[in-house]
């Protein structure tokens, strides 16, 4: 089974939109293996944001995602990775597909409300990121004979 970690972004928690965001994973059969509530340091931040180090916006991504806030969620179940991606959105909301988090909650790059993971390897690694071990439960859902074949 894939792991992908899902920030649920500072504005997200701000504009009340946690349990709306988390419903959308929730009700789509991904299966929660982590959770929690928690400022993003400084130097996560960078570590998280590692690939953007020296694009134009990187400043800007740093102060947004410390800012406020965040909810942190592993999230576990086939193909989990591009289900959620799929699940959130393209980058950019104003190109978002309706339906989709930032497509249906966002209009701006820079306030788009959600991180996914964008590949197998970076789920495994973000996760690893921002939770030990010991805050990661894997465990038998009752409903997963009805979700997974
Ligand atoms: P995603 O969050 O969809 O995986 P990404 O990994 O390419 O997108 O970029 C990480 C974040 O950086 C993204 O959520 C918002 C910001 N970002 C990306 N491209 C940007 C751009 N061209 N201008 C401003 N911010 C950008
Ligand atoms: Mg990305």
């Amino acid at each position: 089974m894939e792991r992908t970690l899902i920030i649920v972004k500072p504005d997200a928690v701000q504009r009340g939109l946690t349990g709306t965001i988390i419903s959308r994973f929730e009700a789509r059969g991904l299966r929660i293996v982590g959770m929690k509530f928690m400022q993003v340091s400084r130097a996560l931040a960078e570590k998280h944001y590692a690939e953007h180090v020296g694009k134009p916006f990187f400043e800007g991504l740093v102060k947004y995602i410390t800012s406020s806030p965040v909810v942190v969620i592993a999230l576990e179940g086939k193909n989990a990775v591009e289900a959620a991606r799929k699940t959130i959105g393209s980058t950019k909301p104003h190109e978002a597909a309706a339906g989709t988090i930032r497509g249906d909650f966002a209009l701006e790059v820079g306030r788009n409300l959600v991180h996914g993971s964008d590949g197998v390897e970076s789920g495994q690694r973000e996760v690893a990121n921002f939770f030990t071990d010991a805050e990661l439960i894997s465990w038998p859902r009752n409903t997963d004979p009805w979700i997974f074949e």
